[in-house]
């Protein structure tokens, strides 16, 4: 039989960038499968062009994206997870804050991979804390009516962003990173959604040893 469910695609041993992803199609309880052919998927089709993983593709619509935010907004269309209120303007924020998450991501993952200092810098010069703060902000427009999540009672797609973006710094940062109960509140609230708590019991690490907090 044809294969009929969605793929992601996305290197071996670890989840990354494509933590989300996962997390987000676990929560809506839509089954897929997981590739990871990554040379063979990025460049080697006739489609739509894509570049680095994780990639989505579903072979019921021909949809093929990259781009994380890219493909998280798009799942967040198509399976409930925007903003309940508030129409285009409120998806736009939840589409900045998805671009924010990716730029802390990009920038505490080049930080300790890049940096002579491993991300120490990063980590305890001022930075982080910038941005730590401005996420902080993001919680609490909506923490102290609703809350827990970005956008009040309702998860939207920016929120597993958020989610894999603390798993990814605690990895590189561990008890390096700042203080902040509010995204400390948000990510326990994300990891007890039954089904994140499921996915928990057998995920892969979110990255790899070398480049763990400490190592
Ligand atoms: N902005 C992209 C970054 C994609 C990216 O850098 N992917 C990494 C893995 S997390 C990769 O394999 N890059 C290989 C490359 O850039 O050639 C996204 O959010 O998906």
């Amino acid at each position: 039989m044809a294969q009929s469910k969605p793929t992601v695609v996305y290197w071996p041993n670890f989840t990354g960038r494509a933590q989300p992803v996962f997390m987000l199609l676990e929560d809506a309880g839509v089954e897929y499968t997981y590739s990871t052919a990554v040379n063979d998927e990025r460049y080697g089709h006739d489609g739509f062009p894509t570049f680095a993983p994780p990639l989505y593709k579903d072979p019921e619509n021909g949809v093929l994206i990259s781009q994380t935010t890219a493909i998280l907004s798009y799942l967040g269309a198509i399976h409930g997870y925007q903003p309940e209120e508030g129409g285009p303007i409120s998806q736009a924020q939840c589409h900045q804050l998805g671009l924010d998450i990716a730029d802390v991501w990009a920038e505490a993952y080049r930080a300790r991979n890049k940096d002579a200092d491993r991300g120490s810098g990063f980590c305890t010069g001022g930075r982080l804390q910038t941005w730590i703060t401005h996420l902080d902000k993001a919680l609490q427009v909506h923490s102290a009516s609703s809350g827990p999540y970005l956008f009040g009672e309702k998860v939207t797609w920016a929120d597993f962003a958020l989610h894999n973006l603390w798993n990814t710094l605690v990895h590189l940062y561990g008890s390096k990173l700042p203080e902040t109960d509010l995204l400390l509140k948000h990510y326990e609230a994300m990891k007890s959604r039954p089904a994140l708590t499921k996915y928990y019991e057998t995920s892969l690490p979110v990255l790899y040893a070398s480049n763990k907090a400490d190592s």
